[in-house]
């Protein structure tokens, strides 16, 4: 055999050992576990957990600490138009499309330490362990640290094409308009429209997260396969009533908005209770003008989310919940005006996809059960331009959005090791 021929015989040979046996091949549960306690501390809140909102400074900060660890991993890191973080570890095949995996870490106000943080260190980790083991990939590997999904999955939206101009010029309810707070994170608002990704420009997304119910933990179940992610849609609604003296108006010549405020928090509850299935209808946020002990209140403003696997159904329910607001708005002189701020799609996640997951799970010798999302994810995004699949493991008590969120270490790892498993078998594909 000729010298060269068998040099490269011997280069070949000795990368296969490594990939050969990489059904054996595991994360670093410690690392794992120290990052997401190390990325705890951007936004810590006396209570334990994180405020790390979306474009805030322990957003930043928080966002460049996932950058070095991405560096360390061996990924070459850059950021979108949008804003959303990726991490990238070229792949053999240049014309083969890029396997994604990863999540957010912005958090909602007084939030846990795992909510989207456990999916984005463990895509870090899933990167440094092929790096460790010089692993060949085929498919070009992207980890994503997607940008603001706690209101309204903006970053994953942007990605896909669905980050409307208006909105992006539109001020937020502290009143910065978006595109300043996407410049905060290094995207850059003007060139949004390049940051889009058609259908089929991808060849897999996969995304680790916390259940944030209760269903894995109470049945001691390890590991969780998404069947769908329910859809959502958030309505802004204003009730517009007459402020005045609270002393001296007789309670019979009064226009109260917080009277039709009250009634229309009630008619959510029981409209939404009112037909069969899992669907979800919250009052989340609602804001009294002036709000002084001793004015009628003249405003309220208030949100109303709906969530389920339907949009058919959220927009019957929400059919209903507007034809009896607005009767009862009109009882106390009150009038009701409502937009539709934001609707994320429902999504299935891909049989494929969860063929794969499931594989990984039993060479892991793992328990699993396939679910819904209550929650809603990038992930449903992603689905909308290719193959998605969705792994969860368990909440400690179904607590989430809370700083009483938690996620054991051993469970982080199983999650870890098992998104590990299925970007290699994906990328064997
Ligand atoms: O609100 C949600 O469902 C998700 O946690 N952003
Ligand atoms: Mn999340
Ligand atoms: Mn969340």
């Amino acid at each position: 055999m000729k010298r060269r021929a068998f040099v490269q015989t011997v280069i070949a040979l000795s990368a296969f050992p490594r990939q050969g046996n990489w059904k054996s091949w595991r994360v670093n549960g410690a690392r794992v576990n120290k990052h997401l306690a190390d990325l705890s501390q951007y936004g810590a809140n006396p209570q334990g957990g994180v405020s790390r909102v979306a474009f805030g400074d322990a957003d930043v900060a928080g966002r460049r600490f996932m950058m070095d660890l991405m560096r360390e991993a061996g990924l070459t890191v850059s950021v979108d138009p949008v804003g959303n973080t990726f991490g990238v570890r070229p792949g053999s095949r240049s014309a083969a499309l890029p396997i994604l995996f990863g999540s957010h870490i912005d958090s909602v106000p007084e939030g846990g330490n795992y909510d989207g943080d456990v999916g984005s260190c463990s895509a870090v980790e899933v990167a440094h362990i092929l790096a460790e083991r010089g692993y060949r990939n085929r498919h070009p590997l992207h980890v994503a640290i997607w940008c603001d999904e706690e209101s309204g999955l903006t970053g994953s939206r942007g990605f896909i094409g669905d980050l409307p101009r208006d909105e992006v010029d539109r001020p937020g309810r502290d009143g910065v308009v978006l595109a300043e707070k996407i410049r905060r994170i290094g995207g850059d608002p003007a060139r949004i429209a390049e940051a889009r990704h058609g259908p089929g420009s991808i060849a897999a997304y996969v995304e680790l997260h916390i259940e944030q119910g209760g269903m894995l933990d109470e049945r001691g179940i390890n590991i969780g396969i998404v069947e769908g992610i329910v859809g959502i849609h958030h309505y802004d609604v204003t009730l517009r009533g007459f402020a005045n003296h609270a002393g001296t108006t007789p309670m019979d010549r009064r226009q109260n908005a917080m009277l039709a405020a009250a009634e229309l928090v009630l008619i959510v509850d029981r409209v939404v209770r009112s037909v069969e299935g899992r669907q979800v209808g919250t009052v989340g946020r609602l804001l009294v003008k002036p709000g002084a002990p001793n004015v009628i209140p003249g405003q309220v403003d208030l949100t109303v989310e709906l969530r389920d696997l339907s949009t058919e159904k959220i927009e019957r329910l929400w059919t209903q919940i507007h034809e009896e607001a607005l009767a009862s708005a009109k009882k106390y002189g009150v009038t009701l005006d409502y937009t539709l701020q934001h609707t994320n799609l429902p999504a299935l996640s891909t049989p494929a996809v969860r063929a794969v997951i499931t594989d990984a799970v039993q060479g892991l010798g793992l328990s699993s059960q396939v679910m819904p999302s209550g929650a809603g994810h990038d992930a449903q995004d992603l689905a909308r331009i290719g193959p998605m699949g969705m792994i969860f493991v368990p909440s400690v008590k179904g607590i989430s959005h809370s700083p009483l969120e938690l996620t054991r270490p051993d469970d982080v790892t199983n999650g870890a090791n098992v998104l590990l498993q299925t970007i290699l078998r994906l990328d064997q594909q």
